[in-house]
């Protein structure tokens, strides 16, 4: 069966899934677009092999001719479109954040547990990124012993002037937060962040970089640099110091150019180039679950669970003081609580 898929905004990210989803994955077509600016939805429409253009996100939703649903519009419409998918039954892939607030993921946590069976995936794709896959197999089957540190750095080579110093935070690390839930499979506790000197290179109401200091629940410390005006390209990096060895993230460049003098690998220009296959697995996967008419991947929970750490963020980066993480017991429909490192051994 394939299943038609309509995309709820047509920018940078949507017009990347749009073409991913009607071209390389199977078992999806793109059915139908719909986008605030309709030029971008026709523009983006242009490049499938026959979506429609709908009038609003809502009349696509309710469209009988759309199976499932994909939500790439900016962050603060994502809650109106996650509910209203949850309410027509329709599996529904958002990418992040799942809402900009926990008030509002837990909304959308509430009407899926309603629902009685998980609809909804969130787009945190560095789980379906082959490099992350392969650290987790070696922490999983005992590589380095028990997890203590891990380092983790995102750099991006530049940002638009609208990006403010929240964004470091629930734009850019909220990727490190489930990441590293996921990695060590264990809730974060605690938040602290810290301002360097900024760069030059920052507008004047952005604080860049920014060094994030996170616990989890065992006490493993976690520090991520964001640096989005780093200038040389887009260096995702993870580190993770164990009891008896290190695992560290692979760069994904295959090719090791030697030349006089010269010893390199080439940097990603952006996410597009750095992430390009963990999106073509994360969307085939995203198929594959509806067809087994089971959401799988970052849960709602999952979304819930960053949000709520960009929250407690955005409070330490205001007060400079340590938070803590508070989260609302998880509902069974999402499994058992993170394990403990007693458990996983
Ligand atoms: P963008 O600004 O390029 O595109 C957003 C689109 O949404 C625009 O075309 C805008 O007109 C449309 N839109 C906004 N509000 C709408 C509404 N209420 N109804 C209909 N359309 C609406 O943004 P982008 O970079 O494509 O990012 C979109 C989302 O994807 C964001 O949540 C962002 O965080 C996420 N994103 C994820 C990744 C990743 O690596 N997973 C990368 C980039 C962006
Ligand atoms: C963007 O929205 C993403 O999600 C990218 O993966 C991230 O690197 C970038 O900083 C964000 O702005």
């Amino acid at each position: 069966m394939t299943f038609r898929v309509g995309i709820i905004g047509a920018g940078m990210i949507g017009q990347e899934h749009a073409q991913r989803l009607d071209q390389r994955v199977s078992g999806t077509q793109v059915a139908g677009i719909a986008d605030m600016n309709r030029d971008r939805a026709s523009h983006v429409a242009a490049v499938t092999s026959g979506a429609g253009v709908y009038a609003s996100g809502h009349d696509l939703i309710a469209a009988p001719d759309i199976d499932a649903v994909v939500v790439t519009t900016w962050g603060p419409a994502h809650e109106e479109y996650v509910l209203a998918a949850i309410a027509t039954g329709k599996p529904v892939f958002c990418e992040k954040p799942l809402a900009t607030t926990s008030a509002a993921c837990l909304r959308i946590v509430d009407a899926e547990v309603a629902a009685g069976r998980r609809l909804v995936q969130v787009g945190f794709m560095r789980r379906s990124d082959p490099g992350y896959q392969a650290m987790k197999q070696d922490l999983d089957d005992g590589m380095i012993g028990e997890p203590l540190l891990a380092h983790c750095a995102h750099r991006n080579p530049s940002v638009p002037d609208s990006y403010t110093s929240d964004m470091p935070i629930n734009d850019t690390a909220v990727h490190e937060f489930d990441t590293m839930r996921w990695l060590l499979d264990e809730d974060i506790a605690a938040i602290s962040v810290l301002l360097p000197r900024r760069s030059r290179r920052a507008s004047s109401h952005l604080d860049d970089p920014q060094v994030l200091l996170l616990e989890t629940a065992s006490g493993v410390l976690i520090d991520v640099e964001v640096n989005v005006n780093c200038d040389y390209g887009y260096d995702i990096r993870c580190e993770l110091v164990g009891e008896t060895g290190t695992l560290t993230l692979a760069n994904p460049e295959r090719v090791d150019i030697r030349r006089t003098g010269l010893d390199s690998v080439r940097v990603p220009a952006d996410w597009r180039a750095r992430f390009g296959r963990a999106y073509d697995i994360e969307l085939q996967e995203w198929a594959n679950s509806l067809a087994a008419g089971q959401a799988g991947g970052a849960s709602s929970w999952d979304g819930y669970e960053a949000t709520a750490i960009c929250e407690a963020g955005l409070t330490a980066l205001a007060s400079r003081e340590r938070v803590t993480v508070e989260a609302r017991q998880r509902p069974s429909l999402y499994g058992q609580p993170l394990a403990s490192p007693a458990a996983r051994a």
